[in-house]
C-alpha cells in the first residue's frame, strides 16, 4: 500500500476487514441547505414545450383533448429520467377522462410530506400559458433542480400536476378525496403555484392569515426569496379560487404564489412593481392568447427561485451524512482483466440509502477502457461507468447509485473491467458514503 492520507497511519487490521469506517454520524443537525438558482433557460423551454404541444394539438391542452395527456407525458418522461417515482392517477370529468401526476422523490420521511403542485390543464379556449404553463414549468424545474443537485431533506418531497382545474378543482379534490387519512395526515404541508409568470406581474403570496389552514410558516418562507432581492410582495387570498382549496379542506396547511390573473393593477401597485397601472395582470386571463407572448420572464424567474427557497427551507434539515467506508488498498488493473476491491460494511442497520455515494479513484492510462461497478452485496452490480471518456485518463469523482433496495450490511465491492489491450492502471482507493 502507498502511503497517503491519514489512512496510512489507522492499522492493518481494519484494513484486513477488507473496509475502514472513518468518519461516523455527525452530532448536530446541520442547517438547511440554501437553495441553488432555478435556471430561467430551463423553464421558459418547458413552457415552450407546452406551447408546442397545444399549437399540435388543436390550440389548447385543456381536460378531454389530447393536448392535455400530451402535457402530462412530457413532463412524467423527464420526470422519470431524473429518477422520480411518477404515477398517473386516472378519474373521470364531464364525460372524458383525466389524469393527476404524482412525483415523489425518493427519501425523506415518509411519515412527514411536502408537497407542492400546479394545475397542468388549460382552458379549452388557448394554450394555457401562463394558466397555468408557467405553474407547471417552474415547479417541473424545481423537482428536477432537486434531483440534479441530488437533495435529500428530512422531509419526503412530492410533486402533483393536476388534471381538470378550470372545471373546478377536479383533479386536486379528487386525489385528496382518495387519500386514506393516514396518508392525509402525513402531508405536512401543500405549496400551491397557479400562474407565475402573468405580463403585467404583480408578487403576491398566499396570505396565512386570510384563508382556511393558510401556513405563516408556508407563508414565511415563499415571500423569503423575494426579501433576499428586494422585491416587495403582498398578501392575497386566493379563497377556493386553485388547488390548495382541496387540501385545505382536509385541514392540511396550505401556502402559494399569484402573479395575478384578471383583476387590475393598482397605481401603487404599478409604482412599486414598475407595471401597467389600470390594466389586468393578465390581459389574456383564459383567452386564445394566453400563449408564450403572455409569460414575464422576469416574474417567472423570481417566482421559480421563490418556489425553490421555499421547499428547501422547509422540507427539514438535510440529513446528516451516515458513516462513510474505505478501501484505500491498490490494485493493479492489468490489460484485458477483471478485478476487484472489497469494502465490508458493518453497523448500518437497514438498506442503503437511495443516494449511496461512491467514491472513485482509479488511477489509468485510458479510461475508455474500463467498465466499472459497484456490486452489492447480494451480487447486484450498478454500473458506474462504461467506456466512456475516450483517452482522458485517471477514473476519479463521486457516482451516486440507488441503492436502497440493497441490505447495508455486508462485503461490496468495486469491480473494474479493462476490455481493452495496451492501457493499464490500478484502483487506487474507494469509498462508500452511507
Ligand atoms: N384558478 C385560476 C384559474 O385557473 O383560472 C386562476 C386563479 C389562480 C385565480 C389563483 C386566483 C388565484
Ligand atoms: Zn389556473
Ligand atoms: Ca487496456
Amino acid at each position: 500500500m502507498r502511503t497517503r492520507t491519514l489512512l496510512a497511519t489507522l492499522t492493518a487490521t481494519a484494513l484486513a476487514a477488507g473496509g475502514l469506517l472513518i468518519g461516523s454520524t455527525a452530532t448536530a443537525l446541520p442547517a438547511p441547505l440554501a437553495a441553488p438558482d432555478i435556471p430561467l433557460a430551463n423553464v421558459q423551454a418547458h413552457v415552450n414545450a407546452l406551447q408546442n404541444i397545444a399549437t399540435n394539438n388543436g390550440g389548447n391542452r385543456a381536460h378531454g383533448r389530447p393536448g392535455y395527456r400530451a402535457s402530462v407525458d412530457y413532463l412524467q418522461a423527464q420526470l422519470n429520467a431524473a429518477g422520480y417515482t411518477t404515477s398517473l392517477q386516472q378519474f373521470t370529468s364531464s364525460g372524458a377522462t383525466g389524469w393527476n401526476l404524482i412525483a415523489d422523490w425518493p427519501g425523506g420521511n415518509a411519515d412527514n410530506v411536502l408537497m407542492s403542485g400546479a394545475h397542468l390543464d388549460s382552458v379549452s379556449a388557448g394554450p394555457g400559458i401562463n394558466d397555468n404553463g408557467t405553474g407547471s414549468s417552474g415547479l417541473l424545474e424545481v423537482a428536477l433542480t432537486v434531483a440534479r443537485t441530488n437533495f435529500q431533506p428530512e422531509k419526503h418531497l412530492r410533486f402533483g400536476w393536476w388534471g381538470a382545474e378550470e372545471l373546478g378543482l377536479v383533479g386536486s379534490t379528487f386525489y385528496v378525496n382518495n387519500l386514506p387519512g393516514t396518508e392525509r395526515a402525513k402531508i405536512k404541508g401543500y405549496l400551491n403555484f397557479d400562474m407565475i409568470g402573468s405580463p403585467n406581474p404583480g408578487y403576491f403570496v398566499y396570505s396565512a392569515s386570510g384563508q382556511p389552514t393558510g401556513s405563516i410558516d408556508i407563508q414565511r418562507a415563499l415571500e423569503a426569496h423575494f426579501t433576499g432581492i428586494g422585491v416587495p410582495t403582498e398578501l392575497t387570498s386566493v379563497g377556493g379560487r386553485s388547488d390548495h382549496a382541496a387540501f385545505a379542506r382536509a385541514g392540511i396547511p396550505i401556502g402559494g404564489l399569484f402573479t395575478g390573473a384578471e383583476g387590475i393593477m393598482t397605481a401603487a401597485q404599478a409604482q412599486k412593481w414598475g407595471g401597467s397601472s389600470g390594466v389586468a395582470y393578465d390581459r389574456c386571463y383564459h383567452r386564445s392568447c394566453d400563449t408564450t407572448s403572455n409569460v414575464n420572464a422576469t416574474a417567472l424567474d423570481r417566482n421559480s427561485d421563490a418556489i425553490a427557497t421555499a421547499i428547501w427551507s422547509l422540507s427539514g434539515p438535510v440529513a446528516p451524512p451516515g458513516p462513510r467506508f474505505e478501501n484505500p488498498d491498490d490494485v493493479a488493473i492489468p490489460d484485458l482483466s477483471t478485478v476487484e476491491s472489497p469494502i465490508t460494511v458493518t453497523g448500518v442497520p437497514g438498506n442503503a440509502p437511495s443516494a449511496l455515494s461512491v467514491g472513485v479513484d482509479i488511477v489509468h492510462t485510458y479510461r475508455g477502457d474500463l467498465i466499472v461497478d459497484v456490486v452489492a452485496p447480494d451480487g447486484t452490480a450498478y454500473n458506474i461507468h462504461n467506456r466512456a471518456g475516450g483517452s482522458a485518463d485517471n477514473l476519479t469523482g463521486t457516482f451516486t447509485i440507488n441503492a436502497s433496495s440493497e441490505v447495508a450490511n455486508g462485503t461490496w465491492k468495486l469491480r473494474v473491467r479493462d476490455a481493452a489491450n495496451a492501457d493499464v492502471g490500478r484502483i487506487n482507493a474507494w469509498s462508500l458514503q452511507f
